[in-house]
């Protein structure tokens, strides 16, 4: 399949953020199949991606069986979005549109979220520096009522009224600080269909964006 790069573009990098049971996963992978279907090259990666070691520590922390200081688990997650960088620059500059599962935003809000005094939204931002620079940022934004429609919180961490309702206010102060990606809020409290029809419009007008675009930016520090 000829890659954008053939034809002359390079690949859109494209994250989908969103609270738990925001559809994130269901929407990457409507992404992914409908950017193929029409003639794109394209990559679906997701963080934590707990398949490295650096992930496999997160795994288990994740699931409650290890304990790890709070700083400590935040620059594992950088550290596993750094262990992809390379790779991600590389699909782009040869054309391939790499679509991410949540990224430095779940990074730092997350963490910040645990209002731990010690660990604040500007530092929980520094490791995520010079990673990549989505061109596009799809935040799924859904309501506690909506969400819990989809079942019940699991069993991981986190996955608690507190925390979530204190990243849902991070997210927002995040995306008012960070400049650079354009960032689209979509209303996923709707049916499946109606959430990819936004997605699609609107990654379909990135990717023409992007063919004239520079090269891929860096994330850079709040202003
Ligand atoms: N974390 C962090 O602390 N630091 C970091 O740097 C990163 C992450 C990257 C695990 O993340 C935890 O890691 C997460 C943040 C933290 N903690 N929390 N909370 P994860 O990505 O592995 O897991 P998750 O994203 O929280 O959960 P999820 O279940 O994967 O959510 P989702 O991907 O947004 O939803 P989904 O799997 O697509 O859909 C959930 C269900 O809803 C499923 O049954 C669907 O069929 C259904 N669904 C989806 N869309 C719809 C619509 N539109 N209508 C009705 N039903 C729907
Ligand atoms: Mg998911």
């Amino acid at each position: 399949m000829p890659t954008d790069a053939t034809r002359g573009g390079r690949g859109a990098l494209i994250v989908v953020e969103g609270l738990d049971r925001a559809g994130k996963s269901s929407q990457c992978e409507f992404l992914r199949n409908y950017l193929q279907q029409a003639g794109h090259s394209v990559k679906y990666i997701r963080f934590p991606d707990r398949t490295t070691s650096i992930g496999k520590m997160i795994d288990g922390y994740l699931r409650g069986q290890s304990h790890i200081d709070d700083h400590s688990i935040h620059l594992l997650f950088s550290a596993n979005r750094w262990e992809f960088a390379q790779s991600i620059e590389a699909d782009i500059t040869n054309g391939i549109t790499v679509i991410i599962d949540r990224y430095s935003y779940s990074g730092a809000v997350y963490s910040a979220a645990k209002a731990n005094p010690a660990l604040s939204l500007k530092w929980a931002w520094s490791p995520e520096l010079g990673l990549p620079q989505p061109d596009l940022c799809l935040f799924l934004s859904i309501s506690p009522e909506e969400a819990a429609k989809r079942g019940g919180f699991g069993g991981e961490r986190y996955e608690n009224e507190t925390m979530q309702s204190r990243v849902r206010e991070l997210f927002k102060t995040v995306f008012d600080l960070q400049q650079g990606a354009d960032v689209q809020v979509i209303d996923a409290g709707r049916s499946l269909d109606e959430v990819s029809n936004d997605i699609s419009k609107i990654a379909t007008e990135c990717l023409a964006r992007v063919g004239q675009a520079g090269p891929l930016g860096k994330l850079t520090a709040f202003p």
